[in-house]
């Protein structure tokens, strides 16, 4: 259908591929995410394809840059259907490494960059009197493993604060929670230590799944009639323990 979508962590991975699988439904988009040039070549992809998208360079840690984003998608469209809060950073590192300033981007990306999309687009939701959030949590969330302390705690804040805002939200606003296990992106190289970034790629090239797989779980969730809410969707690897 054609929801207006914004998307953040739109420039790669799950977020680039769940933006052109929802555009060639016929979803119109609203890519963010810092990386501009990456955005733009994905715009005018979509666009080459007869879909549409605008795009915004979106600092998730920035709350001006999520309210910014939504009113871009108010002001381009006129309304905002569907949030899909994707950025993530995953810099894992044993704790003994102490990389407090990778501890502090995980938490500033993946914890308060979902609050500051709720706190841009929930009011908006409620003036439509409808809207969806979706966003990516991890499997990490489910349990954690030494090296992925600091990144399952975010992933588990993220669970909990979507289920508080789902009791919150009221018939109108849709809330779905997604938890990917191992997917084949960018993500395995962020960590600092090479230990732990030679382990994580190794594990990914034996077992990780597509983006897209991810993408499908999103527009399932999204494509539900107003009075489904899909809460949380779990997509791991069928080679994952
Ligand atoms: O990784 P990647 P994924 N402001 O690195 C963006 C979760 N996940 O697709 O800003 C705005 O290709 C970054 O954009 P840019 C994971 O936790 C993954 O795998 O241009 N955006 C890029 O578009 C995350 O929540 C796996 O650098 C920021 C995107 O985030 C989500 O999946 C497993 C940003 C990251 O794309 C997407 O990650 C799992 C900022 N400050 C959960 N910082 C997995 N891959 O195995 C980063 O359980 N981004």
């Amino acid at each position: 259908d054609d929801k207006v979508v914004a998307i953040t962590g739109a420039s790669s991975g799950i977020g680039e591929a769940t933006a052109v699988l929802l555009a060639s439904r016929g979803a119109r988009l609203v890519l963010g995410a810092r990386r501009s040039d990456r955005l733009a070549a994905l715009a005018d992809r979509i666009s080459a394809a007869g879909g549409t998208a605008v795009h915004a360079r979106t600092d998730v840690t920035r709350r001006e840059d999520l309210h910014a984003l939504v009113a871009l998608a108010q002001e381009r469209f006129g309304r905002l259907d569907v949030l899909v809060g994707n950025a993530g950073a995953g810099p894992i590192s044993p704790l003994d490494d102490l990389r407090v300033d990778e501890w502090d981007e995980m938490v500033d990306v993946n914890v308060k960059g979902v609050l500051h999309g709720i706190a841009a687009a929930l009011p908006v939701f409620r003036s439509q009197q409808s809207g969806h959030f979706v966003t990516t949590s991890s499997t990490a969330a489910f349990g954690v493993v030494p090296s992925m302390a600091v990144y399952a705690g975010t992933k588990v804040a993220v669970r909990a604060i979507c289920e508080g805002l789902r009791q919150e939200a009221g018939p109108a606003v849709r809330v779905t929670t997604v938890f990917p296990g191992f997917v084949h992106t960018g993500f395995a190289e962020a960590s600092s230590n090479p230990e732990v970034r030679a382990r994580i790629a190794g594990m990914r090239d034996e077992i990780a799944i597509p983006p897209d797989a991810i993408a499908r779980a999103v527009a399932f969730a999204i494509e539900q009639p107003a009075e489904v809410d899909v809460n949380e969707i779990v997509v791991r690897p069928t080679a994952q323990a």
